[in-house]
């Protein structure tokens, strides 16, 4: 398939060599310097360099699909970027953290394929051409309209990227994954920890009373889940990711804008829809937007 990944972070070129790996065209999209040349490491150690060709209108156009791999807030500029250049049966795939860019997605592209992938596989990007595979987790696929609705593509993720499933409801994945981002990212990025020293037994009450706001707006959202689930969730990440640092840490790290409006931000929204009181994520989502000034 002729593929155009847009955005060279971590999570893009990551897709971008595992896609080409598996035989696909792919061509890379971004706002800086083109990105011609990558040196992939990939969980076996082992290192190969993978070309590409780099913002190149007429690839673009020639993309049968676009995947869109830029933080939340920077979605509604790339697609600004990309739209007029797009064929009109282009499928478009996002990926990213938090929620909340879906109504601006069906507005700007109403009569494409619209599609969101969450994923839980890790990458680093130390330098500008290097990439390096760091975990292998489960990516999830599925609709964002009705012309989105292609399961076959799950089995084309699958094939290129390690365990990929069809979601009927991508939604209701996206609300696991933020109650993960909710819990683990402020509080790592505010604390400059690394996500396992989240299980000191210090961040637990916090973390508990995180997890009942999420979980009380979660079952008005028309995902019920309860407090013990969420907590163990939480917590299996915590253990699983317990070297890595977060991407709101690193964004805080590096003095970058993070994505705590999708994040925390967007819970916060969502529970002001329903009249609910979320004390502890709004302290945390307060705290980023201070911290973000600096
Ligand atoms: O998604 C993540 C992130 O850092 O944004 C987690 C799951 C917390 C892993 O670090």
């Amino acid at each position: 398939m002729k593929i155009t990944v847009v955005g060279a972070g971590a999570v893009g070129c990551l897709f971008a060599c595992q896609l080409q790996e598996a035989g696909h065209q792919v061509h890379l999209w971004t706002r800086r310097t083109p990105v011609t040349s990558l040196s992939f490491t990939a969980l076996t150690e082992q290192e190969t360099t993978y070309t590409f060709a780099s913002n190149d209108p007429q690839a673009l156009t020639a993309s049968e699909m676009v995947l869109i791999c830029v933080k939340a807030f920077q979605v509604n500029a790339a697609i600004s970027a990309i739209r007029h250049y797009l064929n009109a049966h282009a499928i478009v795939v996002v990926s990213h953290n938090g929620m909340g860019t879906t109504a601006d997605l069906l507005q700007a592209l109403p009569h494409h394929p619209l599609l969101f992938a969450t994923t839980s596989q890790g990458a680093l990007k130390p330098q500008q051409a290097k990439i390096i595979h760091t975990g292998q987790g489960p990516t999830f696929l599925g609709a964002l309209n009705t012309a989105g609705e292609q399961p076959q593509l799950a089995a084309l993720f699958h094939q290129a990227t390690g365990h990929c499933e069809w979601q009927a409801d991508i939604h209701a994945k996206l609300w696991q994954k933020l109650a993960i981002n909710c819990a683990i990212n402020p509080l790592t990025a505010l604390e400059q920890v690394a996500n396992g020293e989240l299980a000191a037994s210090q961040y637990r009450g916090q973390l508990i009373a995180l997890c009942e706001e999420i979980a009380s707006v979660m079952d008005k959202e028309g995902y019920p889940t309860s407090v013990e689930s969420l907590m163990t969730t939480v917590l299996s990440v915590i253990k699983a990711t317990a070297a890595n640092y977060s991407s709101m840490n690193r964004d805080i790290h590096h003095h970058r804008q993070t994505e705590i409006d999708y994040i925390s931000g967007y819970l916060i929204q969502c529970a002001h829809q329903h009249a609910l009181s979320v004390p502890n994520n709004k302290a945390l989502w307060r705290a980023i937007k201070q911290r973000e000034q600096v």
